[in-house]
């Protein structure tokens, strides 16, 4: 459903007189008013419209889940979400909203642990949901295209049957979206073996704020024809433009998984263990995934995967899942047995047990263990998420100090932090700290920043791995990105953004 040139002007005109002002910060944006909503009414069926607003007047709760990021510390004001079905839907309301000055807040599955996607004030929410059909695949080059909007699971589920994978698996897989997992460029578990999206995504669809449709969807695996653009969307956090396409590479589906949980009885043992691990393995190495000894008891507390057999855990600091995947069951078997057998029956052995999944119900429960921490400290309390790089013989370093920091400070007892944790992706050199609380409280946030930020720098690590800025990091950007970097980025924002709608608040200050 297009609209007229005159239909356009007039409702501009209109609904301009009626605009009031809100502050975002760097520029001024307007609210959407009712003279908006009977623009977008002609762009959307009514149903792909949800408005407090006139004349759609939605109840204000089916905005909450909108309005609310996934920790449920992040909290919007936005009176609308608009759920568009085409590309050159996007491109109508971007220009429509960049010619009003309105605020749009680019928004996937809502996983995001930053506060990237929801507003900051009442900025309207562009929800790719309605957009998630597969659009080609090819099963012979593995080159999937997509609408932005397909939820990450089902693709996973779409190329299975050809044999294929998609290079990309995080615990969030069945809710977040393609486009989501790109505009956050996400790590994830699968990210020691297939790289980053950097890599194996080959191309994007983008509305600019303009309402111009970037179209560089190519299937091409190599083009070295000038600035590779695509790669400044990945990573930006939708505040650059909306993805509405990806094209991506799915490598085959390995011959043969396998799993095992080690259990360390010092963390100390961690980066030996890596070592050998990575020298007996080899190509078959998929992920090196780290779990302590309280992100372990509280995913078996929640109950995500099964809990290992206690006599495997006495004693155990931490605990390290290894993953392989390669061509030829018995092969890979006979390499995992002989790495747990040379590790057990070592002088001084680094491991205290492994326990080996047998069936693909404890190939999964074991993943779940490790995929679970996220969820079972949701239910645990509220949480303090620092997604960092930092050398990987400091993991237990700053998780111990920033646990003694927040005691020194008095906040370590029921009322306040209940628990101090880590884990991650000890291959990538990422680890996730998080502080279990009972709720948000000012006192801790100010205990633990820019604490921790001034820990990550002097280390000269990130402060944000794989989640990304979002709102809740941009005012510490600085801490691994110099005065130069941020100026160039301010400058690449303006050329796309120069009237600053596009997810304000977010990445740059
Ligand atoms: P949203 O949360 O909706 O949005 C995230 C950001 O991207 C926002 O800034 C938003 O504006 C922008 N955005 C979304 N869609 C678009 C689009 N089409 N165009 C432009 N901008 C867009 N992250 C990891 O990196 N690794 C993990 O292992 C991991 N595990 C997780 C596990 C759990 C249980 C949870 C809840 C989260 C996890 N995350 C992880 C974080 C999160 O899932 C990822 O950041 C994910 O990529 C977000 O996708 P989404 O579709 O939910 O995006
Ligand atoms: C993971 O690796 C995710 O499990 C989430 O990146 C980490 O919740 C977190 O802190
Ligand atoms: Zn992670």
């Amino acid at each position: 459903m297009l609209v007229s040139r005159s239909c356009a002007k007039r409702l501009l005109a209109s609904a301009g007189r009626a605009a009031r002002y809100s502050s975002t910060g760097t520029s001024q944006l307007n609210s959407v008013t009712e003279q908006d909503i009977e623009y977008f009414s002609k762009i959307l069926p009514k149903t792909s419209i949800i408005s407090t607003l006139a004349p759609i007047s939605s109840p204000s709760d089916e905005l909450n889940s909108f309005n609310s990021d996934w920790m449920g510390r992040f909290h919007g004001r936005s009176t609308t979400v608009l759920k568009p079905k085409t590309t050159r839907q996007v491109s109508e309301i971007l220009k429509w909203c960049n010619e009003r000055r309105i605020g749009v807040v680019p928004q996937g599955g809502n996983t995001g642990l930053v506060g990237g996607s929801v507003p900051v004030h009442d900025e309207v929410i562009i929800s790719l949901s309605n957009m998630n059909n597969v659009r080609n695949y090819d099963p012979v080059s593995g080159v999937l295209v997509a609408d932005a909007g397909c939820i990450l699971q089902s693709l996973t589920d779409y190329v299975a049957p050809h044999n294929h994978i998609m290079p990309i698996d995080l615990g969030a897989k069945g809710s977040c979206h393609i486009g989501g997992n790109v505009a956050t460029n996400a790590g994830g578990l699968r990210l020691l073996r297939y790289g980053s999206l950097h890599g194996s995504v080959l191309g994007l669809e983008v509305v600019l704020p303009d309402g111009s449709i970037l179209d560089q969807l190519t299937t091409l695996r190599k083009d070295n024809t000038g600035y590779d653009l695509k790669q400044l969307f990945i990573g930006a956090e939708g505040t650059l433009g909306v993805i509405t396409g990806v094209s991506i590479l799915t490598p085959p589906q390995p011959q043969a998984s396998n799993n095992v949980i080690l259990s360390l009885p010092s963390f100390d043992n961690v980066l030996p263990l890596y070592q050998t691990v990575k020298r007996q393995l080899s190509e078959i190495l998929s992920a090196f995934e780290f779990i302590d000894r309280t992100a372990y008891n509280l995913a078996v507390k929640h109950g995500q995967g099964r809990a290992l057999p206690e006599s495997e855990t006495v004693g155990a600091e931490c605990f390290i899942l290894v993953e392989t995947s390669g061509g030829r069951r018995e092969h890979d078997s006979e390499k995992l047995l002989d790495l747990l057998e040379s590790l057990l029956g070592a002088d001084k052995p680094l491991i205290n047990s492994g326990v080996l999944s047998q069936s693909p119900a404890e190939f999964s429960s074991l993943w779940a263990l490790r995929e679970g921490v996220t969820e079972a400290v949701s239910k645990e309390g509220k949480a303090y998420k620092y997604d960092i790089s930092v050398p990987l013989a400091s993991f237990k370093q700053v998780v111990d100090d920033t646990r003694e920091h927040l005691r020194s400070k008095g906040l370590l007892h029921d009322k306040a932090v209940k628990y101090v944790l880590g884990y991650g992706h000890v291959g990538d050199g990422n680890l996730h700290l998080n502080i279990v609380a009972d709720a948000y409280l000012p006192e801790i946030t100010d205990a633990l920043e820019p604490y921790i930020y001034e820990v990550v720098a002097s280390h000269r690590g990130s402060i944000s791995a794989e989640h990304g800025i979002g709102a809740m990091k941009t005012h510490a950007l600085h801490y691994s990105k110099s005065d130069v970097s941020i100026e160039l980025m301010k400058k690449i924002k303006a050329v796309f953004d120069p009237k600053g709608i596009m997810n304000p608040g977010k990445v740059l200050e």
